[in-house]
């Protein structure tokens, strides 16, 4: 992706200041301080457009950039922020909840882990919540610049192993620091959004216009029922996403799962 404009839109509260016009979106989750502020910079060759490190207790608003005219970058909250009160931590489920699960524009989480440390409960319950909603996930195991590269592989194993990922999720492991993996996150944001073969105000190599992946067709996981039987099947994909409709149908059992399996709170 040749980013030629990256601007900061807006730090929405609520769904009312979702921006318009109906860009695809490429949500971060993850850790307070795990380096989702440093991946979006990174992968705009910006050195601070996203703010790193500021204010991890602001735990309502999601930051939008928007890239050329072709996507956003929505920062989320990050949880497992030690300092935030319980009345906090349920206000952000909900928040976070109701952006993931009622978004037609999102069409992929970018998951971030810390490549160093096995997954925390925190990690495990966001993946584990994803998967059951079928929402569409990249893993990206950042900070790989302070893991010796002869451990990666064992690193990856052990998250991967932890948070039972599904094969078909896509691992890319990065580092903001060195720009490791940017290339390869770039070309799945591209496919999820259904950027991979589209026009690029002409900046494409032509060579590529034959068209490669279809978008859409991305390898994402159908097998998720481990989530349990009884998982909205309607969600396996974002793109698909009948807003409203199809879901009223499931309801009753989607209520439920969020009681229970309202996995993105912090413990
Ligand atoms: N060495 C290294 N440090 C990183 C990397 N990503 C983020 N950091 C540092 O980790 C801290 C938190 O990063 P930030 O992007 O603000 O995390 P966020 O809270 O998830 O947005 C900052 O001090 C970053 O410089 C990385 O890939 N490698
Ligand atoms: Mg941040």
């Amino acid at each position: 992706m040749k980013v030629n404009q990256a601007e900061f839109v807006i730090s929405a509260v609520g769904p009312s200041q979702y921006p318009g016009g109906a860009l695809p979106e490429i949500a971060l989750a993850g850790r307070s301080n795990v380096g989702k502020s440093s991946l979006i910079n990174r992968l705009i060759n910006r050195r601070n457009l996203a703010r790193t490190s500021s204010k991890p207790g602001k735990t309502q608003q999601l930051n939008y950039y928007r890239i050329n005219q072709d996507l956003y970058f929505v920062d989320l909250p990050g949880y497992g922020y030690a300092k935030v009160s319980k009345t906090e931590r349920a206000k952000w489920g909900k928040f976070i909840e109701q952006y993931l699960l009622k978004r037609e524009f999102l069409r992929l989480v970018l998951h971030v882990i810390d490549l160093r440390h096995p997954p925390s409960k925190d990690d495990i319950a966001m993946h584990e919540w994803l998967m059951y909603h079928k929402v569409p996930v990249c893993l990206v195991l950042t900070k790989a610049d302070k893991v010796p590269r002869g451990k990666w592989a064992k690193h990856t194993k052990i998250i991967k192993e932890e948070l039972q990922a599904d094969p078909a999720v896509p691992v890319i492991l990065f580092s903001s620091e060195t720009g490791h993996g940017k290339d390869e996150l770039w070309s799945v944001i591209e496919r999820y959004a259904g950027l991979a073969a589209a026009a690029d105000g002409g900046q494409k190599e032509a060579a590529d216009a034959s068209g490669s992946a279809a978008a859409g067709d991305t390898g994402e996981e159908t097998a998720a029922d481990d989530g349990g039987a009884d998982a909205p099947a309607d969600r396996h994909h974002a793109a698909n996403r009948a807003p409203g409709g199809a879901r009223g149908a499931s309801a009753g059992t989607e209520e439920t799962a969020s009681a229970d399996g309202r996995a993105p709170q912090q413990s």
